[in-house]
């Protein structure tokens, strides 16, 4: 394979002028995080700080479409925080589950004693990939198509399984339950609790966790996108421009 840091730097170019490129195909998990390594740390050498992080592949039937059994984590940085327009390929939204940390995960409590807080939020994705398209390790190494987010007020941590979900991007709109988030978004920290310990992603306090889309994504277009779940405050922001 080409160094991480090699393709890491196409990938961070693709995010940076907004042009999409194709797949690399081949990557193996392991190499597939070190780029993601790799492209955060550019990201950080630019200016920005990591605030947290995202899981993908928390549906059983993106899981079987993938075939794979793993969640794939991304990471969320303060570039990403509140932005939904503006040098973007063909971005889409999700509805998502959001948490907050309110102490590093470091083995010393169960991941769910370190959330401080729950919100509904809209994550927007835009794969650097031509259409869309890419292998289970491509994605991985595209920081999991992670864009942009914005999260609804915060409220404290209550059991979010089996909510009601609601989405709406223009004219389009879908509806959905937190249930397909691994079953329950609890499920979800715990997947990601297991996958950052083995490849070696921090959790830390005042982070946020964006559990898993629990609907398909929506293109994100017309001029306005919200999220409601059941026993959260609605979310949502305005159209883009380009
Ligand atoms: O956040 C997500 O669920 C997206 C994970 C990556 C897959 C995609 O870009 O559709
Ligand atoms: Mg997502």
């Amino acid at each position: 394979m080409r160094a991480a840091v090699n393709i890491a730097e196409t990938l961070h170019e693709a995010q940076t002028t907004a042009t999409e490129i194709p797949n690399f195909g081949d990557l193996t998990v392991e190499d597939a995080y070190e780029v993601q390594h790799a492209l955060i740390t550019l990201r950080e050498r630019a200016g920005e700080t990591v605030t947290g992080v995202k899981l993908g592949f928390t549906s059983e039937a993106k899981m079987k479409q993938m075939g794979v059994s793993e969640v794939i984590v991304g990471r969320l940085t303060s570039g990403m925080a509140g932005r939904t327009s503006e040098n973007l390929i063909h971005p889409k939204v999700e509805p998502e589950i959001a948490y907050r940390l309110g102490r590093d995960v470091d083995g010393s409590a169960p991941i769910e004693e370190c959330v401080d807080a729950v919100a509904a939020a809209i994550e927007v994705i835009d794969s650097r990939y031509r259409d869309f398209r890419f292998t289970y390790t491509d994605v991985i190494a595209d920081n999991t198509s992670a864009a942009g987010y914005v999260i609804g007020d915060w409220q404290p941590v209550t059991d979010v399984g089996g909510r009601a979900v609601r989405l709406t991007s223009g004219t389009a709109h879908v509806e959905g339950s937190t249930s397909a988030i691994l079953g329950n978004p609890a499920n979800a920290l715990r997947a990601l609790e297991e996958v950052a310990r083995r490849r070696g992603i921090p959790l830390k306090a005042g982070y946020v966790v964006l559990a898993g889309a629990a609907t398909v994504a929506l293109p994100l277009s017309g001029d306005y996108v919200e999220c409601s779940i059941d026993g959260l405050a609605p979310v949502s922001f305005g159209g883009r421009t380009r």
